[in-house]
């Protein structure tokens, strides 16, 4: 296999939570300038031991807790990762690159958020870089406090950060947790699919291929201290993206058409569930000329056929603990 980015070495730190499987990283676990590591971004003397162990120049943060329904099942995970994780590498980051003298040009601290941090909107408006916080979930709340941790960092000790925010990812080796994948497992089982509410709020969506196009870009483009928004430019009411997604199941599986709808049920709403998030791009696209080259119906349908090639891997990831999981979301709905 030929290298992304041979002339870079990689440190993956990953503590394999319920969402995180090695399953998804066979492609690149035996390249030469990539290293696995199995541990949480809140264990400080680890933090500090892989500082030492390696001249890092830039970190890339991607380490979340990200599932809303669990924020509200059990916040306190998500300040301990988000909030005391992102402070952890924060602060190894500062100490480890306090002495920049010989290129401080090349130090990176990039952290990777989301739009929730921004509110909900109603069906005017969207998000920019200058719309004022306003979380409103334990998992929006955790973010907002690790993005103002980055912004303080900066801002004191001028470490070189870069922030995005980005909204709705989806794409292979999503757990089935998340909205997507869920529909497309619920689906292909004949299971029911679960519809928070009457299934009107809105979601824009983003291919992940897309979004790490994005980061890549930002990371080598992007001017330090700045923040871009992600967007796909793809907004779609639930009701309407599970439909699409039935359909292309149904297609994909040779089913007769639209057969799959009659599995939509409409469960309780999630407590708070925001509304309607959309994101104005405009920094991104214009500064650093970044588009989605995904539309929702070409992502969509690769997405669906993604998953129903991979059901070996869907059956891996739905283990013993998600059905405790999806038990404890939905029998009560
Ligand atoms: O079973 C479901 N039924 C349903 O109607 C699930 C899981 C979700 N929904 C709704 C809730 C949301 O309106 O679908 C929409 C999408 O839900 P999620 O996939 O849970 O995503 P969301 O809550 O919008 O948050 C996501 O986007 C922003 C990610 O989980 C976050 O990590 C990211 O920051």
């Amino acid at each position: 296999m030929v290298p992304r980015f041979p002339d870079v070495s990689f440190v993956n730190l990953d503590k394999l939570t319920y969402a995180g499987n090695l399953l998804n990283l066979t492609d690149i676990e035996n390249a030469h300038n990539y290293k696995f590591v199995h541990g949480d971004i809140a264990d400080g003397d680890l933090v500090q031991r892989l500082f030492d162990e390696h001249v890092f120049t830039t970190v890339v943060h991607f380490a979340a807790e990200s599932h809303v329904d669990r924020s509200i099942m059990a916040p306190l995970a998500f300040v301990k990762t988000n909030v005391i994780g992102t402070a952890m590498l924060l602060e190894t980051a500062r100490h480890a690159w306090a002495d920049r003298a010989e290129d401080p040009a090349r130090y990176r601290f990039f952290h990777v958020s989301t739009d929730e941090v921004f509110g909900s909107l109603d069906d005017e408006g969207m998000f920019s870089e200058s719309t004022p916080y306003d979380p409103r979930s334990p998992y929006s709340a955790s973010k907002a406090s690790s993005d103002h941790f980055v912004r303080a960092y900066a801002h004191t000790y001028d470490l070189p950060v870069l922030i995005s925010n980005c909204s709705n990812n989806y794409g292979p080796f999503q757990f089935p947790e998340k909205l997507i994948p869920l529909v497309i497992l619920n689906a292909l089982h004949e299971r029911p699919v679960p519809i928070y509410g009457k299934g009107e709020n809105v979601r824009d969506w983003l291919h992940v291929h897309d979004h790490c196009d994005a980061i890549n870009l930002i990371l080598r483009e992007g001017t330090p201290g700045d923040t871009y928004l992600v967007g796909g430019n793809n907004e779609r009411t639930n009701l309407d993206l599970v439909k699409l997604l039935l359909d292309l199941v149904d297609e994909t599986l040779g089913r007769s058409p639209e057969s799959s709808r009659e599995l939509i049920t409409f469960v309780k709403d999630r407590a708070g569930h925001d509304f309607r998030y959309a994101i104005d791009a405009s920094h991104l696209m214009d500064d650093l000329g970044w588009s989605p080259s995904y539309s929702l119906e070409t992502g969509m349908r690769a997405t669906v056929e993604w998953y129903l090639a991979h059901q070996d891997w869907l059956n891996a990831v739905s283990d013993a603990s998600y059905r405790d999981y999806y038990a404890q979301q939905y029998e009560q709905r």
